[in-house]
């Protein structure tokens, strides 16, 4: 069983995240996400999430191509997810691109084009 991993806040859940999902999936059989905690977007990403971290699991446990949410409380614990749960992939959207290369010394590590045009700022923004 290939088990792919990644990690985000997934604030406001919108087609660009799905997509995301869809293709992590489809880079293996079991999806994990690394979900930040709402202690971890406050002080250290430095971005509110509208939605608490037990309603954004709720959101993407619902998800098809999610088999598993765990927390992400910090910037420090990628490596010991790949190691402790056996991951083969490591999954991002390309505005990260670079930013997680030291974790294809455990897994491989693939940067997939970011959906243009939806963000959650933007849904934000749009509505007010
Ligand atoms: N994403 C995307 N297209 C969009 C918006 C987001 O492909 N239009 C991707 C991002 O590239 C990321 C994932 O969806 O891979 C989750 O996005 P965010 O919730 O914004 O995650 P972020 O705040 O970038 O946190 O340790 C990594 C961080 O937790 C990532």
């Amino acid at each position: 069983m290939k088990r792919v991993i990644t990690y985000g806040t997934f604030d406001l859940l919108h087609w660009g995240h799905v997509r995301l999902l869809k293709r992590a999936k489809e880079l293996g059989d079991y999806l994990i996400v690394g979900l930040s905690t709402d202690e971890f977007n406050e002080f250290q990403k430095h971005k509110e999430a509208y939605t608490s971290y037990e309603h954004r699991k709720m959101v993407l446990e619902a998800i098809r191509y999610v088999d598993e949410v765990i927390p992400e409380s910090g910037w420090n614990q990628k490596v010991q997810d790949v190691q402790d749960r056996d991951i083969d992939v490591f999954v991002m959207g390309d505005d990260w691109r670079g930013k997680f290369d030291f974790l294809k010394d455990y897994c491989e590590v693939v940067y997939l084009p970011r959906t243009e045009g939806i963000s959650t700022t933007k849904i934000k923004d749009d509505l007010k």
